[in-house]
């Protein structure tokens, strides 16, 4: 997409109907318009079929609303989550919407920080900030939204969010032994239960078994296109598969799957072309840790700014999302949520103990990406992902994995410093 046609669509009435604080979102539009303009359509030879992907951003404050709020008058409820241990399959099954709505912004951080204390996680202040300031369209058309307990942050501010939008809470055990399944499985059929009510609906075994289809595909997808932006020169760039990724959870799943297939199919006529978005020679970088929330670009923008390349995202908002899915074939219904919780039990988040299938898993990654150094970015103030920092430099260093840990936050403040330690990395790989 040219770039100056491109611009961030306002909906001014529909935000109004939706009980926004029109007046200051109405700052957000163009802010985002600028930001993308600068990082994402500066980018020369991309893939054109990320024209689909620039059009959904376009369309986040207003197409991709009108459709979730016609989509609400027929029926559907829209549910919001915050972490990918909430099943988007059972919200599926449920003929609902499920919207991912963590904060990656700055500009909601002072709303959150009139309210909760300042020396917490960006971005669970930036959420929270979003609903409190009604500055967000997402949280305004949900019917309520589901938390967890995988952090202490997340955890109390729910009691919070609670206060402004219906919240309920899955406990999220810290251990992956037998007894933790078990309790698992029920927090499973409670939020089925929850989603029910809300429908009116039973979620029947047929319709869980489409509804984990369909899930199965949109994760196999992305499998697909991670698997093919490991080539050596990269066919797409870092900060294009951080975008996609994170257009995942708002987008309706089918049609957000069916655009990565086409993506994909021209990303392997890329490759056969040999037409990259940077020679073969540019230092590849995997970055793990904690999830970047839309639109938080900040880091992804140094490093390819840098002359490198992003290879791979070891987070939520990445591989963490999409390397796993359920088994299919005949079952009770039993036997899927079963299997459903086995899945989602195979994700691994900093917040349970011990944790090595986390650190073997990122060193599997950055074999197969063919990276040759790792970022490992935390948000401040996040205990788990932090100490967790540690094992995995023991891990690269055990390994002689180039590795380097920073700790950043949404403001633009720090932006000079982490552009010296990224340059000083690169060059360190580089020899
Ligand atoms: S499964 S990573 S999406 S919890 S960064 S809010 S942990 S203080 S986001 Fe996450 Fe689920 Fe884990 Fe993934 Fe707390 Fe840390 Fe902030 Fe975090």
């Amino acid at each position: 997409m040219e770039s100056k046609s491109f611009e961030v669509k306002s909906n001014p009435e529909l935000w109004e109907k939706l009980g926004m604080d029109v007046a200051r979102f109405s700052a957000m539009p163009p802010m985002i318009t600028a930001a993308y303009q600068k990082i994402f359509l500066s980018q020369k030879d991309r893939p054109k079929a990320m024209a689909y992907f620039d059009e959904m951003v376009s369309e986040v404050h207003s197409g991709r609303i009108e459709e979730l709020v016609k989509a609400k008058e027929e029926g559907h409820p829209v549910i919001g989550t915050f972490c990918v241990y909430v099943p988007e399959e059972i919200v599926l099954a449920g003929d609902g919407i499920c919207v991912g709505l963590c904060g990656g912004s700055q500009g909601s951080i002072a709303d959150a920080e009139k309210i909760l204390p300042r020396n917490i996680c960006p971005m669970v202040k930036s959420a929270f900030g979003f609903k409190a300031g009604r500055i967000c369209p997402y949280f305004q058309v949900v019917d309520f939204v589901y938390g967890e307990t995988t952090c202490d942050a997340k955890k109390k501010t729910w009691e919070i969010l609670d206060q402004y939008v219906p919240t309920h809470v899955m406990e999220i055990p810290q251990m992956k032994r037998e007894r933790d399944k078990a309790l698992w499985v029920e927090e499973v059929k409670d939020f089925k239960k929850a989603v029910e009510k809300i429908t009116g609906k039973e979620i029947t075994l047929e319709s869980l078994q489409q509804a984990t289809r369909k899930m199965n595909a949109k994760r196999m997808a992305l499998q697909r296109l991670n698997a093919l932006r490991h080539h050596n020169p990269s066919p797409i760039s870092g900060r294009d598969m951080l975008l996609i990724q994170q257009i995942a959870f708002y987008d309706e799943p089918q049609r957000f799957t069916q655009k990565v297939d086409l993506l994909c199919d021209e990303l392997e006529y890329r490759i056969r072309n040999k037409v990259s978005v940077a020679p073969a020679s540019a230092p590849r970088i995997l970055i793990s840790g904690t999830p970047m929330a839309l639109p938080n670009w900040k880091l992804h923008n140094i490093v390819e700014s840098a002359g490198a390349v992003v290879v791979n995202e070891e987070s939520c908002i990445g591989t963490r999302y999409y390397k796993d899915t359920i088994e299919d074939g005949t079952a009770t219904m039993d036997d899927l949520l079963g299997r459903l919780t086995d899945r989602y039990m195979k994700i691994d988040c900093s917040c349970f103990t011990p944790n090595e299938d986390r650190i073997d898993q990122v060193i599997r990654e950055y074999r197969e990406s063919g990276a040759q150094g790792i970022i490992d970015y935390c948000l401040q103030f996040c205990h788990t992902y932090n100490i967790e920092a540690v094992k995995l430099r023991q891990a690269c260093e055990k390994q002689g994995i180039p590795f380097m840990a920073i700790e950043s936050d949404y403001s633009p403040e720090d932006v000079g410093q982490l552009q010296t330690r990224v340059e000083a990395f690169l060059e360190q790989i580089q020899g």
